[in-house]
């Protein structure tokens, strides 16, 4: 008789700069071992890799690219974790993933890039089985203290970028969340959606984008 070896869930949280990604992904990955599941933060882009140094470099304006150049850049740091994605998932280890290619989309759409020519080399990567979109009001995003250096980090742009998140949304796997809340509130929400996704995964095929 076969044992049927459950896969983990690929969990993204997206959202603008500033949401409280990073802290959440973290949150849910101890709530999610705290419970017995295995569990594993991953976050893109993945600055360590030979690709990520370059995407750094951008990002703080010591270096540049074209906008096709630095898009294709983002798009091969997700292509070169996706091997070992596909094996943690497999391996029944859920992954929650701080931004994945929706911002790679919505950023270099919301610049000006067409956005079917931005999806193209996104096609065949891990479907998420689940998007959290955070997002915040002005207000709200304001009594977060002030952006960063970083070149994306100016409120235009960023606007922009929730419009283009909203485009991409899809209902079937998307859910969109208020992140004005106390971080632990926060992480109390999006746990329920995050342990049912799990449970609802753990016996179906990973599938790929788009
Ligand atoms: N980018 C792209 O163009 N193409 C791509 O394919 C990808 C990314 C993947 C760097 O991303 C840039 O790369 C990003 C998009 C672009 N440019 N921008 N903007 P990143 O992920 O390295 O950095 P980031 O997401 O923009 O910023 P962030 O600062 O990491 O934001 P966050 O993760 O959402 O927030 P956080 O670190 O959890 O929290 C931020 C602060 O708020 C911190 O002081 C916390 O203590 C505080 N915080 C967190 N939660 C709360 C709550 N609930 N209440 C109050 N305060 C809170
Ligand atoms: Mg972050």
């Amino acid at each position: 008789m076969s044992i049927l070896q459950k896969r983990g869930a690929l969990i993204v949280l997206e959202g603008c700069d500033r949401a409280g990604k990073t802290t959440q992904c973290k949150k849910l990955v101890e709530l999610l071992k705290s419970e017995g599941h295995k569990a594993k933060f991953m976050n893109f882009p993945d600055r360590t890799t030979q690709c990520g140094a370059l995407i750094n470099s951008y990002l703080t304006n010591k270096d540049n690219f074209t906008d096709e150049g630095i898009h294709l850049l983002f798009t091969l740091n997700r292509w070169e974790a996706k091997k070992q994605m596909e094996q943690l998932l497999n391996s029944g280890t859920s992954l929650i993933v701080d931004r994945y290619s929706y911002s790679g989309v919505a950023f270099s759409s919301a610049k000006g890039l067409d956005m079917e020519w931005c999806r193209a080399p996104e096609k065949g990567l891990l479907r998420p089985d689940l998007v959290i979109l955070l997002t915040l009001t002005p207000e709200a995003m304001s009594k977060r203290g002030g952006f960063g250096d970083e070149r994306y980090e100016v409120p235009e742009l960023q606007k922009r970028v929730m419009e283009k998140f909203l485009q991409l949304k899809d209902d079937k796997y998307w859910k969109v969340v208020d992140a004005d809340k106390t971080p632990e509130d926060l992480s109390y929400d999006l746990y329920k959606s995050v342990i049912d996704t799990v449970h609802k995964s753990a016996l179906s095929k990973l599938s790929t984008l788009w």
